[in-house]
């Protein structure tokens, strides 16, 4: 009985050591990505890069384009960037000359119509950051929709000053 018992609590515990252990070990750049990328029919992202602050601690911008030639709109429920703490969709507004961020809560991308996250306008932010992602590197960024399918695809790591 104890012995069962003592095995059940192992099984528990291995799966969530092995959890620890991916998340803390540095993955090379795009290594997840490319072992099994979520893909969604019909929606591609394109141009991914992500943009590293220039002061360490800061959070970091992200940017793409998202197309949609299903036939269906789709709807992006949240967005996950891995290794890193909170990834959040913003959009940058400018009133009366000033820069603001607000959140952006399931942006709409109709069928045949791109989503563009750029510089000054959506994107999206990214705190708590690895410390060993550098410049060269790539990291995978996932959308989940709103139908619960999940598309990733790579981000390129760009050094502060290289945002375009
Ligand atoms: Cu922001």
């Amino acid at each position: 009985m104890k012995s069962a018992l003592l095995a059940l609590a192992l099984a528990a515990l291995i799966p969530a050591l092995a959890g620890c252990q991916q998340a803390g070990a540095p993955t090379p750049a795009g290594e997840t990505a490319s072992a099994a990328p979520e893909t969604k029919p019909g929606l591609a992202l394109a141009d991914g890069r992500l943009v590293l602050p220039a002061v360490k601690g800061s959070p970091a911008a992200a940017y793409f384009r998202l197309s949609n030639s299903s036939g269906k709109a789709v709807v992006i429920a949240a967005v996950d960037v891995a290794g890193a703490g909170m990834a959040m969709m913003h959009q940058t507004a400018t009133f009366d000359g000033r820069a603001s961020m607000d959140m952006m809560e399931n942006p709409e991308v109709k069928p045949g119509e791109t989503l563009e996250f750029a510089p000054g306008g959506k994107h999206v932010m990214i705190t708590d950051l690895p410390e060993d992602w550098a410049p060269g590197g790539s990291v995978e960024i996932t959308l989940v929709f709103s139908d619960g399918d999940k598309l990733s695809a790579p981000l390129k790591l760009l050094a502060a000053g290289d945002a375009r």
